[in-house]
């Protein structure tokens, strides 16, 4: 039985990886002085690595005037990810990355019945942090039984680290949950203990891969183009309908212990 709902945060909350990420890391190689440029098109192939800083030093490996030592990269990879979180946060604060259409109904939706909902996310803290605190107030914490970022889970997605540590602070059975998932990487790291997973389709993952997915759809603000249907009389994804599919859904063959 379904007890928990799990969100993932970039491209399931909102769209931040193209309207919050990819403008702030541009922001930075620019207050820096780096010739650097990222395009939506590479930013789309960059999204293959997860992570900010690993991004950066993937990147670096094709980079004309990328430092030549491993030491010298990984500075400048923190400082130019120091200085995009900062950026990040100031697109937040004013006002410019929403949460994506359905997102506040099913939280609020699961926060009115007391259903208990976790955070499974690899991205740093103060990027939820600061996302969070816009949308939710400056409480947003105390609606969440888990949270868990990537200092806990340092071994990004695809790796289920930050799923097996949110099932073990929820003392919950995989199967008794569900992650709300935009990407492969966080598809496949729910996916390989045992999560079942809803797909909420991000900006950048249109046509990915999601075999195995308990539903799959375009956003959770409208009820049309899922696959399997919706409730034909739903206008929105709600909690009704996340636990119908999860209850549909078969269990989980194997789970899978890291
Ligand atoms: C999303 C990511 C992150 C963000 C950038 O992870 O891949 O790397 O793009 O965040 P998830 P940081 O799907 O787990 O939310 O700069 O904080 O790494």
């Amino acid at each position: 039985m379904l007890q928990a709902v799990l969100w993932d945060v970039d491209g399931t909350l909102a769209e931040t990886e193209r309207d919050g990420h990819l403008v702030a890391f541009n922001r930075a190689f620019a207050e820096l002085g780096i010739p650097w440029r990222w395009s939506e098109q590479r930013y789309a192939a960059l999204l293959a690595v997860t992570g900010g800083r690993e991004r950066l030093l993937h990147d670096m490996q094709s980079q004309e005037h990328a430092p030549a030592g491993c030491k010298a990269r990984r500075e400048l990879a923190q400082t130019v990810h120091r200085l995009k979180n900062e950026h990040y946060a100031r697109i937040i604060a004013r006002g410019d990355l929403a949460l994506r259409p359905g997102v506040p109904e099913l939280l609020a939706d699961c926060s009115n019945q007391g259903f208990p909902m976790a955070i499974v996310t690899t991205t740093s803290r103060v990027n939820v942090e600061a996302l969070l605190q816009v949308h939710l107030g400056k409480k947003w914490q105390t609606q969440f039984e888990a949270i868990v970022c990537a200092e806990e889970a340092p071994r990004k997605k695809p790796d289920p680290q930050a799923y097996v540590i949110a099932l073990d602070k929820l003392a919950l059975r995989a199967g008794d949950t569900v992650a709300l998932e935009d990407a492969p990487a966080g598809i496949a790291a729910a996916q390989a203990v045992g999560v079942p997973v809803i797909s909420t389709r991000s900006h950048y993952f249109t046509h990915a891969d999601v075999t195995g997915v308990l539903a799959a759809g375009p956003s959770l603000g409208r009820a049309r183009d899922w696959h399997p249907c919706a409730d034909p009389h739903a206008t929105r994804i709600g909690l009704e309908q996340i636990i119908r599919w999860h209850g549909a859904g078969r269990a989980p063959q194997r789970t899978i212990s890291y």
